[in-house]
């Protein structure tokens, strides 16, 4: 039997060390697709959970830039989880992951690299909707 692959895809970026440290990150080298728009999340709420969806056609890298983050990631075949705290490391959100962050400290700020602008209709929120489009789909040999 094959062993499944795994939902974890992490890059890694170059850190340059003089008087602080200065990350990098561009096209095409690390970044495997041409960045449209990026956001940053800071001050979570205790205890908040954010994600819980799953994106159509978009494509992410995540970055803990402060503190960390547990990444929930699923393809509704299989979960995975990581730990993301190092902001030399950034984590591919495919499309069709559903993607969770949880246990956000106070000092946690994530960057997030998109390939597209933001488009509402892109978002799958609902789990079961998610199951559905992921069902549909020809199964991938894993
Ligand atoms: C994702 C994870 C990792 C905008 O108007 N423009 C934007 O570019 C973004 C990212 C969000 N928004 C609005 C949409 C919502 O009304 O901001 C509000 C909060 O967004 P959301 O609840 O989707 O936030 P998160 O942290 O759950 O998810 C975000 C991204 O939205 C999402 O694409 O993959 O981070």
């Amino acid at each position: 039997m094959k062993k499944k692959k795994s939902l974890i895809n992490l890059i890694k970026i170059p850190q340059i060390e003089d008087e602080g440290y200065l990350f990098f990150a561009q096209y095409p080298e690390s970044i495997p697709f041409k960045i449209k728009r990026i956001y940053f999340i800071t001050k979570p709420k205790s205890g908040s959970v954010r994600g819980k969806h799953s994106h159509r056609e978009l494509k992410q890298i995540l970055f803990c830039l402060q503190g960390s983050v547990k990444m929930i990631l699923d393809d509704g075949y299989q979960k995975e989880s990581l730990i993301l705290d190092d902001p030399s490391e950034g984590v591919i959100l495919k499309p069709l992951i559903w993607h969770e962050m949880h246990e956000l400290d106070k000092k946690t700020i994530l960057l997030v690299l998109a390939s597209d602008v933001y488009k509402a209709e892109d978002y799958v929120r609902n789990y079961d909707d998610f199951l559905k489009i992921v069902n549909a789909k020809p199964k991938k040999d894993s």
